[in-house]
């Protein structure tokens, strides 16, 4: 039987709303244990990692370009060692946020296990900025671009090697809010986009089934990084950054019932669930509701 081990990432340092650091609590207050635990699963939570405070301006050069670098860094270098642990001992990675930069920790940990990792970015937007194009200087906008190797060395080096990802072997879904940078570096880089577009002219089977087809061929493992806000703010309202004209709930459930029977997800992190902006919890549940599906739930 499979074991899982939950780690808990309250990390709100990669962005500027409150609230997102209360992600593992609410995750959890949600019945993430129980509903896996009634699959079948043996489940292992190893509570969650300590996140240091956020930074002044007057105390880091680069702090509008990089907000909270140094912190952020820390606790991904942390969180990398914990991912890297429990994929070593042979249990699945289930990393909860926290903001969407606990990705190149959880990404560090996961990818020296495999020469050829996949990568699912489930996301309204691209998280390809670095410093230079990003308009926010926040980091949880810059994540997939730091595992690819572009960015400041304090990010891209986390675990002590770059990169960890290459750009064939990802595929982002729900793109809808692209900066300049990050389009130009998909088209350089020949990144896999399926953007909103896509999925309403092809429809969500066809979207996974290409997408699962293309990773089966070219990698050995694929990490599913599932930021909340690739679901439309109706069905996830919890989230810092919504934007309109979204994945919806039931397309985000057959895309991971799809990906549970392909057998191909080998970790996964839940991201961006702000419990401050939600109502009732929803947010968290629906994430709830979708790692069900993704290990396996079925309705009959
Ligand atoms: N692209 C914007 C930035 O770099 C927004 C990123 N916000 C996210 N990403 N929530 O998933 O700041
Ligand atoms: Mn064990
Ligand atoms: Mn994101
Ligand atoms: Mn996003």
């Amino acid at each position: 039987m499979k074991k899982i081990s939950i780690i808990g990432v309250p990390m709100d340092l990669g962005q500027t709303r409150r609230g997102v650091d209360m992600g593992p609590s609410a995750i959890r207050y949600a019945g993430v244990v129980e509903r896996l635990e009634r699959l079948n699963y043996e489940i292992e939570d190893l509570g969650d990692i300590q996140i240091g405070r956020a930074e002044r301006e007057q105390d880091s050069p680069v702090h509008l370009k990089l907000r909270n670098l140094k912190a952020v860094a820390e606790a991904n270098e942390k969180l990398a060692a914990i991912v890297d642990e429990v994929v070593q001992k042979g249990h699945f990675p289930l990393v909860l946020g926290g903001d969407h930069s606990i990705a190149i920790g959880t990404l560090a940990g996961v990818a020296k296990h495999y020469e050829n990792l996949g990568v699912i970015w489930y996301d309204a937007h691209g998280d390809l900025n670095t410093a230079e194009t990003s308009p926010s200087g926040n980091i949880h906008g810059m994540s997939l671009a730091v595992s690819l190797g572009f960015g400041h060395p304090a990010l891209t080096m986390i675990g002590g090697y770059s990169p960890k990802v290459k750009p064939e072997n990802i595929v982002i879904i729900g793109a809808r809010s692209l900066d300049e940078g990050e389009k130009q570096l998909i088209k350089e880089k020949g990144i896999k986009v399926y953007t909103m577009h896509e999925v309403d002219r092809l429809g969500m089977t066809t979207v996974m089934e290409e997408t699962i087809a293309y990773l089966k061929e070219r990698t050995d493992g694929v990490h599913l990084s599932l930021d909340l806000d690739g679901l439309d703010p109706h069905d996830a309202p919890g989230v810092g950054t919504p934007v309109i004209g979204g994945l919806t709930y039931r397309e985000s459930h057959l895309a991971m019932e799809m990906l549970a029977e392909a057998q191909i997800i080998t970790s996964a992190e839940f991201v961006e669930v702000n419990p401050i902006l939600d109502e009732r919890n929803k947010t968290a549940s629906t994430a709830v509701a979708l790692m069900g599906s993704l290990f396996g739930e079925k309705l009959v």
